[in-house]
């Protein structure tokens, strides 16, 4: 009878024990581990929740960031977007880091932030080392104030928040944050769940530079024999406005034939600085004698232009070259764009190698340089002295916002 019920009591306790292994499985509490794992996320919440503001009553929103890993990072950015209708902010202060100068709003930001119902929070750690954030701890980025305008819940809606790890390596990578236990509002507020590093995946500069083959007459139907041509460029860079002797710029080029890039071959030259703040260099190339070329140009720390005719004008904006080719004919070819503009700041990307856009994270390694005080170190100089003085810069920071605000930031296709 004893042994009855012990059997009994075992064979309930053993069930109850599986259901709740089965139960734990499906409630994720044996996950942990793949948490630390790779990829660091960020979570983003508002504290406190917000709830109900009376009319003219005032609130303070703390912004706290909490990463899954440690995380040592030199910057981070986001956007809020608020209803300037039901909300007024009277004041924002950063909590880490402080405000990156022209590109970040803060509290004597605010009537432009009120007009708008938005907010550009930039910041970058002072520190040369950046500053680590702890795994699975709360830090406080932003404390936003203001008041209610008419009664209700303040929505704050964050968008596009994003932070600057730099590795042991001195590369950044960028981490993409995720909104969590966020406000009240119902559609923007849990859309973007956890963030990652995006990885972009192949590079155009990890293409090999050599120089060019020969056989651009054998691919095509064409029966014409190539002949070798000699183009020689000239081109003027954003920023450059003093002549240093012994400049020179690694450049490189893809020709299109008929819209199709010619055997992917990349073609690279040196080109150098002279006295008339244009860079000069040639390259040789054998071609099918044509009428429909196009030339992607690229110099060094520079977005990549479209050029289709053999004086390149419209220096200050992206162009479409629309029907626009290049003939080409003879065996020497003078391919002058002193009346285009090649802008500066492609230096860096995830891989740490330039990735045909002017982004934060190009903005960010210039200022990194900057508070690190290694300006003048020639492998700075090489990678991010986008005016070519000798030195990086705020000179060269501002550069990168002046592209921003013609509203270019990517390689032209
Ligand atoms: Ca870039
Ligand atoms: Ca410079």
């Amino acid at each position: 009878m004893i042994r009855k019920k012990i059997i009994i009591t075992t064979g309930i306790l053993l069930i109850i024990g599986i259901l709740t292994i089965v139960y734990g499985v499906t409630k994720g509490w044996f996950n942990k581990k793949s948490k630390a794992s790779g990829t660091p996320t960020v979570l983003l919440r508002v504290d406190p929740i917000p709830v109900q503001i009376a009319e003219n009553n005032t609130f303070s929103y703390t912004l706290k960031a909490n990463p899954n890993q440690n995380l040592n990072i030199i910057g981070y950015l986001l956007t809020i977007n608020f209803d300037n209708a039901k909300v007024q902010i009277t004041s924002i202060e950063y909590k880490t880091g402080v405000i990156s100068q022209d590109l970040g709003q803060d509290t004597s930001n605010k009537d432009t932030v009120n007009q708008l119902g938005k907010i550009n929070i930039q910041a970058e750690i002072s520190t040369a080392q950046g500053e680590l954030l702890l795994q699975n701890t709360d830090v406080n980025l932003v404390t936003i104030s203001g008041k209610a305008l008419i009664t209700g819940i303040p929505q704050l809606l964050i968008d596009n928040f994003k932070l600057y790890q730099i590795n042991s390596d001195s590369t950044l990578t960028e981490v993409s944050g995720g909104v969590g236990e966020f406000s009240t509002s119902s559609s923007s507020s849990q859309s973007s769940s956890s963030g990652s590093v995006a990885s972009s995946s192949s590079s155009s500069e990890q293409s090999s530079l050599s120089s060019s083959s020969s056989n651009a007459s054998t691919s095509s139907s064409s029966s014409q024999e190539s002949v070798k041509v000699v183009i020689k460029i000239k081109y003027r860079m954003q920023g450059v406005l003093n002549w240093i002797a012994n400049q020179s710029a690694l450049t490189k080029l893809k020709i299109l034939k008929n819209g199709v890039e010619i055997d992917n071959d990349s073609i690279s030259f040196i080109a150098s600085l002279s006295s008339d703040y244009l860079w000069h260099g040639q390259f040789e190339q054998r071609l099918v004698p044509s009428n429909d070329y196009v030339f992607l140009v690229k110099p060094d720390k520079h977005l990549q232009r479209k050029v289709c005719s053999l004086s390149g004008r419209d220096s200050s904006t992206l162009y479409d070259c629309g029907e626009n080719t290049i003939t080409l004919s003879s065996n020497t070819t003078d391919l002058d764009l002193s009346g285009l503009t090649f802008f500066a700041g492609d230096i860096t990307g995830e891989q740490g190698i330039a990735d045909g856009k002017v982004d934060s994270l190009d903005y960010v390694m210039i200022q990194l340089i900057i508070q690190n005080n290694t300006g003048k170190d020639p492998t700075k100089v090489a990678k991010a002295d986008l005016n070519y003085d000798g030195i990086v810069d705020t000179q060269d920071a501002s550069l990168i916002i002046e592209v921003w605000e013609k509203g270019i930031n990517q390689d032209e296709k």
